[in-house]
């Protein structure tokens, strides 16, 4: 029989609360916000919903700087609003998973603030060093993920200390076990209120080899050896587990950039150290060289590669997470499929992808409607901390000579792309808020939008509604063995699943020119209907048919 877990059969829908829904004109979403669209969340049909970071926080990097892990950011409300927007979760069987930032606090977090003024019970929190060269430079050549050195000098204590991302972010010293206690005793404390798990901020981030030695100059971040997948990682998450996570019916996805099928088969499964899944960024990167922001080019036939190689590797030891977008990608419409003439036919078609792999379906709010990327003509209209500095660095080091020659740049792959209002109505601002939103709103908000994708039946909303519903009915798209079909196809993805005697063919045209495909003789086409496409189709597959632009088939024994 099944080996049945909640969260293998749940589709997560992730909210980026300052970007969902404002309730009190300020221009930022809030919990009240949320709270009121649950019956929303309930109708679209997903299990779980992860909450981006909603703690305390100056924002500089929109949560993901934390001054007080036990309370709530003004702006999102309080402690009263967190906890009725659980229990109205919870009154509709939507479980929540919060989101776990412990690589870094912000640097207005109390233990920071104690840290760097030497209190002998904090001193040891963070990562402090002497400079080199008589203290004037940096400890060592590691750099931020967000640009810059890594270190940051800081007059209060006459030392550096280290931040792998905003130098607002400074990291935490995980070799200390006060650290790693007081780490364990808040989220005991958020999981006694009720929740369901947590989703873990750049987990495989947080051991740094010994001695912090110089990075290889020659790849991408330097240092990123010394610090992704560390030597001691797998003692925290093992030490974390026992602590905390013993409770198996859990969701815990640990963030892992950098990770490989071996380092994530570390992290989950069987010989694992008890994470439910990870997010791995492979398909997510493969469009861009080892700078990020170089980027554009990408093939099906390598997309299709990383996939395989994540279902199989994971098959039978562990499990996927399955997303295209989220807060720090842009839209997976614009990347992977046509955001103009063909936007709803490849919005449907991503999603019949991610909601019919092996794994946990993630869905990155407003993909639901098929929202894009939006466009920033300017460098004043960008809010996000890595795009900001990005477009100064460029500017300063002469790489570019005006924001137009890295616009390009910054309109692909840039995050505030994905953090632009979710689209509610057409009324001013999408209805997402009755003051000035923090963000502009994506300027197609008029059409692409929920209340006009709820009234037309052949929306991507009710594309999605279908295929949530699809895999909620049939274990065979959850728990079914992937296999890959012609992989050198440089349109076709197609792949069947395999569960017992129940079955399931998948087909996806990922271009605009109508193609053929020719059914391997390996499938046998007998019981094989169609459950779901995003075009009218004839409800038995031929032993050869053909698929318009984006078109999108998923073939099931009844
Ligand atoms: O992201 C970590 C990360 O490595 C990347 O996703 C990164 O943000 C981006 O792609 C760089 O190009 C996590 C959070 O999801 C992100 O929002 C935070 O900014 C970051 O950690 C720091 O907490």
């Amino acid at each position: 029989g099944i080996d049945r877990t909640w969260w293998k059969e749940a589709v997560v829908y992730q909210i980026y609360p300052k970007s969902f829904n404002d309730t009190d004109g300020d221009g930022i979403g809030d919990l009240r916000g949320i709270e009121r669209r649950v019956d929303y969340l309930d109708d679209l049909g997903v299990d779980a919903v992860w909450l981006c970071p909603v703690y305390e926080s100056p924002q500089a990097d929109n949560g993901y700087d934390i001054s007080d892990y036990r309370s709530i950011n003004d702006a999102y409300g309080d402690m009263d609003d967190w906890r009725r927007l659980l229990s109205t979760l919870h009154e509709r069987d939507i479980r929540l998973i919060m989101d776990l930032v412990v690589n870094h606090t912000s640097d207005e977090h109390e233990w920071f603030q104690r840290s760097r003024q030497g209190d002998s019970e904090f001193k040891d929190y963070y990562i402090w060093r002497d400079g080199t060269n008589n203290g004037g430079d940096p400890p060592n050549n590691w750099e931020s993920v967000f640009g810059g050195s890594a270190w940051t000098y800081d007059e209060v204590r006459g030392q550096w200390y280290l931040h792998l991302f905003d130098e607002k972010q400074p990291d935490l010293n995980w070799r200390n076990p006060d650290v790693r206690e007081s780490v364990y005793e808040m989220m005991n404390w958020w999981l006694e209120k009720g929740i369901d798990g947590f989703r873990m901020d750049v987990i495989n981030l947080i051991s740094k080899t010994n001695g912090l030695p110089d990075g290889d100059e020659d790849g991408g971040l330097t240092g990123a050896e010394h610090f992704f997948n560390g030597p001691n990682i797998h003692d925290y998450l093992r030490e974390m587990r026992d602590e905390v996570l013993s409770d198996e019916s859990l969701l815990t996805v640990g963030e892992t950039p950098g990770a490989g099928v071996d380092d994530a088969r570390t992290y989950v499964g069987p010989d694992g150290d008890g994470l439910s899944m990870v997010f791995q960024f492979e398909h997510v990167s493969f469009d861009h060289d080892e700078h990020k922001w170089d980027a554009g080019d990408w093939s099906l036939v390598e997309f299709k590669q990383i996939i395989a190689k994540w279902q199989n590797g994971l098959a039978d030891e562990g499990w996927n997470s399955l997303y295209l977008n989220n807060h720090d990608q842009p839209r997976m419409v614009s990347r992977f499929g046509d955001d103009s003439t063909y936007r709803e036919e490849s919005a449907k078609l991503l999603g019949t992808l991610t909601h019919t792999l092996q794994g946990t379906p993630f869905v990155y709010q407003g993909e639901e409607l098929g929202m894009t990327n939006a466009s920033f003509a300017s460098p004043d209209e960008l809010r996000d901390v890595e795009a900001v500095n990005f477009v100064e660095e460029a500017l300063e080091q002469g790489d570019a000579a005006s924001y137009d020659d890295v616009r390009d740049a910054v309109e692909y792959v840039g995050r505030d792309n994905a953090r632009t209002p979710m689209q509610w109505s057409d009324a001013p601002d999408a209805g997402f808020t009755d003051g000035e939103p923090w963000i502009d709103c994506n300027s197609n908000y008029e059409t692409v939008n929920v209340e006009h994708a709820r009234a037309d039946e052949n929306s991507v909303w009710h594309y999605y509604q279908d295929l949530i519903e699809l895999r909620h009915d049939r274990d065979v798209l959850v728990y079914g063995a992937f296999d890959l079909l012609v992989p050198n196809h440089p349109a076709i993805f197609a792949y069947t699943r395999t569960l017992g005697d129940e079955r399931g063919l998948v087909v996806l045209n990922f271009g605009t020119d109508p193609v053929e495909f020719v059914v391997p003789d390996s499938i046998t086409l007998d019981e094989l209907e169609l459950a779901l496409a995003n075009t009218d189709v004839p409800t038995a597959p031929r032993p050869a048919f053909e698929l318009g632009p984006y078109e999108a088939h998923v073939y099931l024994t009844p």
